[in-house]
């Protein structure tokens, strides 16, 4: 049996990080796998989580209970029978369903792989004061599904953050356990913590407000393809990717000045520059920028957000900035 997590919350709430941090203590000796849904097609935090020594599956395109069932459970089972890890991790995407994962999960079909133990819930308190964000159904079941609500990004939490979040723990109502973290830096013995909250779970298939897709493969170039874009769209969200080949680079100043303006909520990045790497990320207006001397395969960007974008405008600029 894989001892199982689930580590919910909403977009760029620091799961990856968390995850990162989690992966960096696992014990020698053991193996961990982690699963990594995420809402766009392009795939970026299985690259962030690529040389974690863990073995790594990605679903891309979408919620993973959204993107097609099936290969989805295949992919599941085929990570549970043949890598049989001691160890799942599973990062929804921020845009999630968590109830109906977790109703998969506990569903007959993995009872005799899995052991589903606490669920983890990533919190920006900050994201309390945003009104966008706490209307949205998959924030609010987040929150509600959890076991641990890990309240992260301390270093910036301001005292009225802190307040807010004081106030929505004492009418949460549901017991839960809640810790507060910076960088995701959280106990991996919160992992074995047994799963409590039984909080309402759907029967059945969930309604898909769209079409179910094949996923299990972040999206790669055909041979010869320089560049390719592609959208997404559910829940009043749209992600909008790119995918440039081995040979384009970019100039580091140029794609974060363009990472900067770009008006959504959500930025990621793996992009090849002349000095290797450059990992971008930005929730909001905060960005965090990563470097490595090593070259990415290829580079890959993707945008999130709830704004109507004009994404052939944004595709000029950044074209324009490539160097070859
Ligand atoms: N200041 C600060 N930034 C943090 C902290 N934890 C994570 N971040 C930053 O927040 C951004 C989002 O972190 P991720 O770990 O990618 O968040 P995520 O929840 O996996 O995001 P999605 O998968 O896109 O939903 C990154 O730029 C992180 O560097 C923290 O404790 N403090
Ligand atoms: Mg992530």
């Amino acid at each position: 049996m894989t001892k199982t997590n689930l580590i919910t919350g909403f977009l760029g709430s620091g799961k990856t990080t968390t995850l990162r941090h989690l992966l960096a203590q696992k014990p020698e000796g053991e193996k961990w796998a982690v699963l990594v849904n995420e809402f766009g097609e392009v795939g970026i935090d299985g690259a962030l989580l690529a040389d974690s020594g863990a073995v790594l599956k990605e679903i891309p395109g979408g919620c993973m209970c959204c993107v097609n069932g099936l290969p989805m459970q295949v992919g599941l089972n085929m990570l549970l029978q043949q890598a049989k890890p001691d160890r799942l991790l599973i990062e929804p995407t921020g845009l999630g369903h968590p109830k109906q994962i977790l109703s998969l999960l506990t569903s007959a079909v993995y009872s005799n792989w899995l052991t589903l133990n606490a669920t983890l819930c990533l919190l920006d308190p900050r994201q309390l004061s945003d009104q966008r964000v706490i209307e949205n159904e998959n924030f609010r079941d987040q929150l509600a599904s959890a076991d641990i609500i890990v309240a992260n990004k301390s270093d910036v939490t301001q005292a009225q953050d802190k307040q807010k979040l004081d106030e929505w723990y004492q009418h949460s109502g549901r017991q839960r356990l809640l810790i507060t973290a910076s960088q995701g830096k959280i106990d991996p013995a919160l992992l074995d913590l047994p799963r409590q909250n039984r909080a309402e779970l759907p029967q059945g298939k969930h309604h898909h407000a769209h079409a179910e897709k094949p996923g299990l493969a972040a999206l790669s170039l055909p041979a010869k393809q320089r560049w390719r874009r592609a959208l997404n769209q559910a829940d009043g969200y749209t992600s909008c990717g790119w995918i440039f080949d081995g040979e384009t680079q970019f100039e580091a100043a140029d794609i974060l000045d363009w990472a900067r303006a770009v008006p959504v909520e959500r930025v990621k990045g793996i992009m090849r520059i002349k000095e290797g790497t450059l990992m971008i990320n930005r929730q909001g207006n905060d960005l965090h920028i990563e470097t490595k001397p090593a070259l990415p395969s290829d580079s890959r960007i993707e945008l999130i957000t709830q704004n109507e974008v004009q994404w052939n405008t944004l595709q000029s600029s950044l074209l324009k900035i490539r160097l070859s």
